[in-house]
């Protein structure tokens, strides 16, 4: 099996953040420079010989691990990378820690690597934990690499949940990991003067380590710095907050904390195409090159590995990696039969604020001109036939039934927008603001209904990772559908389920409040995703732009010249083109809104039919508001990953009646259009049988896993605290009109005026 393709890449982002740093610390009566990872509560230790060795003295360490026994093996790779690197794996095995050095030229399962010499000086055992204290000799060079201790270097742990094959045997295969991460460790303040004695057994006190190592002297310890308020997670919700936080509060402190590393060139990333080296156009500056998001261009480190499904895990959130369809807010959007307080349904002056921050544009390449628009005229007939009209559509937000438009995107200069060019521009520039990247927000500490501070993976900002608040500070939850409801029931809040499931994690039931605190919502309940069905047509206008496979390696030349000379042209655009409305009648007499998006090139056909791959196009049919299907997302696996616990698509049978209505509908047009040939479903499949098969019904716009009303209330503040705020996509407690990252901002910009006001706060 593979270990993961995500090292390598992920090794070149951190390394320019460095978030999480080692420290120094002790254990075992050894000083060990290293890190402690409360997510998977490993303590990961070094010490290199005195700075004056030389000779095969300077090519060795000694290293420790300290694992839960819920982690059944270990893996350390000491230059950060997958391959080419020196890699040791650990786990432990009838009281015995089995180990052995490994070795790969790809991303394939690691071989065994004869050439370091490793003795275990120390290790334990225990219904609880393992801990291995190892010497590792000629370990400074291998086969292509070396380790150069002169300076600070980015190494990588992994974890794997699942036993590896042959536990006894050192060479066992084992599964992919479940987790990995990185740090910045600083060999140069590694060197003991003490290493001789440590190596001969000296200078350390063998323990035994009971309970999780979060609770013993392996943690590093560092200096807090409390702050008033912190907002926890990058994404819009979380951008528009801090922003305006630190904006009206100057001389209060604002802390952000985003687990994810940098994106655009703006916040330090470097993730160029090999198209445009020498130029500072990373993929997530590139609106072109979001069809690339969805990994044909190799390593997928901006999506959350521990999210079942996609969810952006860098700084701006979803907004970094998502196709920039921007929609302004309408009446419905924040109406009370979309279960919004009546307080909040005077949204429009917010919006507005949206508006003069972040506009739309539907002409995305700043020479004004379109680019790839073939569709726009098919479905022009299309739709003008089926009696849809053509709008401007963010001049018109409150018409929605049957009319189409250009795709309106929040990008500009040609390149993506959104939050972070400008709430997250502008919050950066003020002193009272700190953003720090690579840190993942376990829960927050609380007395009772009073948050006290977050407990973190990054022990550099606080002691093992905990982040004080100041008196009265408030923390703001932004940490998305999924992340947001993980984090809440870390701390003991959501259903008995959920809180129990955290109570077997050895290191996450260390933070959780006792029992008599605990708060039962409904968070996780109450979700809401677009159903959607994607149909593919053929037509002999339209260019498919070879279904966007060439765009990272190898774009067409003439396109890559003209977006690297003035940022206009195709990639100025991601894929859409054209979207449009109409409203549905359902058998339950419940109006829903269908919304269509269109694009060149297809997801996967389907098809009796011999078709021209160049022609293909795809038209996505959601059905938005007035959907009452409802799911739930909580924790999917004892490593406490989040995804769906049922799916939030079609549990109504009246949306699925609904939306065939419309696909139907939209189908029935297509006669009518010279040259268009519906392809997939095909004539072998009714298109009842394709919607009732079709695998993956959602469209990543996850809401209403913390409503509203059930969860928080009308000041966003959680419910049954003082000081616990939530600002996502989760409290939206009915899907938008469209996609929704522009009503998520607008509403963003109505919950921080309201938390602002409230009384009590910093
Ligand atoms: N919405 C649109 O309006 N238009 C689109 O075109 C569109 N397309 C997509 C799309 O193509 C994909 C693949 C995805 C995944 C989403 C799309 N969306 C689109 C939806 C839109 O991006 C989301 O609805 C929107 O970003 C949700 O905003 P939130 O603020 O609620 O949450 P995010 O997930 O964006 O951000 C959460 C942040 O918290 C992330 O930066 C994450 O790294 C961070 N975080 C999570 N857990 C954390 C923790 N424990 N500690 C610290 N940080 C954490």
């Amino acid at each position: 099996m593979v270990w993961c393709r995500r090292l390598l890449a992920l090794a070149s982002a951190v390394g320019c953040a460095l978030a999480q740093s080692s420290v120094s610390y002790s254990d075992s009566g050894i000083t060990w420079q290293g890190i402690f990872d409360p997510t998977y509560g490993v303590s990961y230790g070094f010490v290199l010989p005195p700075t004056t060795a030389t000779g095969a003295l300077a090519q060795e360490f000694v290293a420790e691990i300290v694992s839960p026994i819920a982690n059944k093996w270990i893996g350390l790779s000491v230059n950060g990378q997958m391959a080419f690197d020196l890699l040791i794996v650990a786990w432990p095995n009838n009281g015995q820690i089995v180990y052995s050095t490994r070795y790969t030229t790809d991303y394939i399962q690691p071989t065994v690597y004869p050439g370091p010499i490793i003795t275990t000086l120390q290790s334990s055992v225990n219904a609880t934990s393992w801990k291995w204290i190892f010497r590792c000799q000629n370990c400074t060079t291998w086969s292509g690499g070396s380790l150069n201790t002169a300076n600070p270097t980015v190494p990588a742990w992994v974890v794997g949940l699942i036993p590896v094959d042959t536990p006894s045997d050192p060479a066992s295969n084992m599964a992919q990991h479940d987790g990995f991460g990185f740090w910045g460790q600083i060999w140069p303040l590694a060197h003991s003067n003490d290493y001789n004695s440590i190596i001969s057994g000296g200078g350390s006190t063998p323990t035994t380590t009971s309970g999780a190592p979060a609770s013993t002297s392996s943690a590093p310890v560092a200096t807090a710095t409390p702050y008033d308020y912190i907002v926890v997670g990058g994404g819009p919700g979380g951008l528009v907050t801090a922003d305006r936080l630190s904006e009206a509060l100057p001389n209060k402190k604002i802390l952000l904390l985003e687990r994810g590393g940098p994106s655009t060139a703006q916040t330090g990333g470097t993730d160029v195409p090999p198209w445009a080296t020498g130029t500072n156009l990373t993929r997530f500056d590139i609106p072109g090159e979001f069809q690339a998001m969805f990994g044909s261009s190799g390593p997928t480190y901006w999506y959350c590995s521990d999210v079942t499904t996609f969810a952006g895990c860098v700084i701006g959130g979803g907004t970094s990696i998502n196709g920039g369809l921007y929609w302004y807010p309408n009446t419905q959007d924040f109406s009370t039969a979309r279960g919004w307080p009546a307080s909040w349904t005077n949204y429009q002056s917010y919006a507005a604020k949206l508006q003069a921050r972040l506009p739309s544009t539907d002409h995305p390449s700043p020479d004004g001109k379109l680019y790839l628009e073939q569709t726009f005229p098919v479905m022009q007939k299309l739709l003008g036939n089926l009696g849809y009209s053509n709008i401007t559509l963010n001049d018109n937000v409150n018409f929605r039934d049957h009319v189409y438009g250009y795709s309106a995107y929040n990008f500009q200069k040609g390149k993506r927008w959104g939050p972070v060019a400008t709430y997250f521009k502008t919050a950066s520039a003020r002193s009272n603001f700190k953003v720090v990247y690579n840190t993942v927000v376990a829960s927050v500490a609380r007395n009772g209904s009073t948050i006290t501070g977050v407990q973190t993976n990054n022990p550099l900002i606080g002691p093992r990772g905990f982040i004080p608040l100041n008196k009265n500070g408030r923390v703001i939850l932004s940490a998305g559908s999924f992340g947001t409801p993980r984090i809440l029931f870390q701390s003991g809040i959501g259903p008995a389920d959920q809180i129990a499931l955290v109570q077997q994690s050895n290191v996450a039931a260390s933070f959780l409040p006792p029992k008599s605190q605990f708060i039962n919502l409904p968070v996780g309940m109450n979700v809401q995703d677009n159903p959607s069905i994607n149909l593919m047509f053929t037509h002999p206008s339209i260019d498919a732009y070879d279904n966007w496979a060439p765009i990272w390696s190898s774009p067409r030349p003439a396109d890559a010249a003209q977006y690297l000379k003035s940022q206009t042209g195709v990639f100025a655009s991601s894929s859409p083109r054209v979207s449009f409305w109409s409203a549905l009648g359902g058998p339950d007499n419940k109006t829903r809104w269908m919304q269509g998006t269109v694009r060149p090139g297809f997801d996967s056909v389907t098809t009796d039919y011999p078709y021209n791959a160049s022609q293909v196009f795809s038209i996505t049919l959601y059905l938005s508001t007035g959907v009452t299907s409802r799911g739930r997302v909580g924790l999917t696996s004892s490593a406490l990953a989040a995804g769906a616990l049922v799916n939030p698509w079609f549990t109504d049978p009246n949306d699925k009646a609904a939306l065939l209505s419309g696909i139907n509908n939209v189908i029935s047009g297509v006669k009518q259009v010279p040259g268009l040939t519906l392809i997939t479903p095909d004539n072998t499949t009714t298109v009842e049988d394709y919607v009732n098969n079709y695998v993956n019904l959602g469209s990543n716009h996850w809401v209403g896993s913390c409503s509203i009303g059930k969860v928080v209330d009308e000041n966003t503040l959680v419910m049954g605290t003082k000081n616990l705020f939530v600002v996502d996509a989760s409290i939206v407690p009915s899907l938008f009109t469209g996609n929704p990252q522009g009503p998520i901002m607008a509403m963003a910009e109505q919950a921080v005026t309201k938390i602002l006001a409230l009384a009590g706060g910093p």
